[in-house]
């Protein structure tokens, strides 16, 4: 089997709900990917062996998704240069802008592309690494460019009342 490009990586099965947003845009854009249960504070063996491995296996883009005192995409970054793009998933005590910031401020040198908080920003990570592996990729880059204009071919010229 070969290796798919992308990996996505969550702190928690209940990230899942989150993280499968850009699972399915993955599939609707005919990309593959692994997934997997890496968190930062419960399973740091599996953070630090996914991060060493991920250029060897071939990864080419990890979209890391975590919520509350969410330090996996951080710590992610840190330990490989594949490019990381962290989603922050909502929470119910802080409604996610604790994972927003525990995600966004790194320091100078160890960048994480930082989406916005919840299903939205999960989607948009799967867009955010098609458009890097479309640079590779002119059929991907196609498929990619359709499904911009469908989306856009979508939108009503006007708002109804229904
Ligand atoms: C984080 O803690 C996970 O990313 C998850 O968003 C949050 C809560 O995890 P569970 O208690 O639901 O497993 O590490």
């Amino acid at each position: 089997m070969t290796q798919p490009p992308v990996g996505i990586i969550m702190g928690s099965q209940s990230d899942w709900a989150t993280m499968r947003e850009a699972a399915a845009l993955l599939d609707d854009l005919d990309i593959s990917y692994e997934k997997k249960i890496v968190s930062a504070h419960r399973t740091p063996d599996r953070l630090w062996d996914y991060g060493k491995t991920a250029v060897d296996r071939g990864l080419q883009v990890i979209i890391a998704g975590a919520g509350g005192a969410a330090h996996l995409p951080g710590m992610m970054a840190s330990k490989t240069r594949v490019p990381v793009i962290g989603v922050p998933v909502q929470t119910k005590a802080l409604s996610g802008v604790d994972s927003l910031y525990s995600i966004l401020q790194m320091p100078r040198g160890f960048p994480v592309a930082t989406m916005a908080i919840g299903a939205a920003g999960a989607a948009n990570a799967a867009l955010m690494a098609a458009g890097i592996l479309a640079l590779q990729d002119p059929a991907l880059a196609q498929r990619l460019e359709d499904w911009r204009a469908a989306l856009s071919a979508s939108i009503p010229d006007e708002p109804s009342d229904d």
